[in-house]
């Protein structure tokens, strides 16, 4: 599957987005990552509505929103989820998680799922069909900067094996958490093919975004 990125918005300069965008677009950066977190799934807040309408009146690149926020089912409509758009629900938010997800696709969105890293992946089992990919955490969900938990590289590897043995090959798998270089790499090999970008890569202050692009495309080609 090709390698996509998807740049973790939390992690961009507030100071200048327009900017940001230019520079996203010029190296056809495949998805915007939109961290919404509500206090309460996570112990933390970070960007909302608003946000997500002015990067769709700002940029044609489709957003790849990642809910951390408890009863999901009842807060997708406050958001401008449109067709290309990929949605991702955590498992352990939701007593209805199909129901969330097939109204994600009747949007016209793509679905995906998001475990913990101490969520197993047998929980994935009944809900497969009904998503285009998986979200992977690669950290404890909350926060940027911090350490990848080693556990979830054999963890995404046995994920896409299991997918390629079910007949789900078409099944995206996204890790976010400390995508460094080398750690991109790794995940690559294990079998991610959507890259959550943020502090660890693109955003890392001590080189322009058009070099960590190129240095984490490479990563992962
Ligand atoms: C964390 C969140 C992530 C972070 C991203 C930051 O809960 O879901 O999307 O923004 O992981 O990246 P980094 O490179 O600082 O770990
Ligand atoms: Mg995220």
């Amino acid at each position: 599957m090709t390698s996509k990125i998807s740049p973790s918005m939390m992690c961009a300069d507030y100071t200048d987005l327009p900017g940001t965008l230019r520079a996203l677009e010029r190296n056809g950066i495949e998805y915007l990552h939109i961290d919404i977190m509500d206090g309460r799934f996570v112990p933390n807040f970070t960007l909302g509505t608003d946000y997500c309408r002015f990067l769709k009146r700002n940029t044609s690149i489709p957003l790849d929103y990642h809910l951390m926020v408890e009863e999901p089912e009842n807060k997708l409509d406050w958001f401008p989820i449109e067709a290309g758009d990929f949605v991702a629900v955590h498992y352990e938010s939701t007593k209805h998680l199909q129901r969330v997800l097939a109204r994600i696709r009747e949007k016209g969105a793509k679905p995906m799922v998001a475990i913990n890293p101490a969520t197993p992946l047998c929980v994935l089992e009944e809900i497969l069909c009904d998503v285009d990919g998986v979200l992977v955490m690669t950290v404890n969900p909350g926060f940027a900067g911090q350490k990848l938990v080693p556990a979830t590289l054999k963890k995404i590897r046995r994920l896409r094996d299991w997918l390629d043995a079910n007949g789900y090959e078409q099944v995206e798998i996204e890790v976010d958490g400390n995508v460094n270089f080398p750690n991109a790499a790794l995940m690559k090999e294990a079998g991610a093919n959507i890259f959550v970008a943020g502090t660890s890569s693109i955003f890392k202050a001590d080189e322009s975004m058009d070099v960590n692009i190129a240095k984490l495309r490479e990563a992962v080609r």
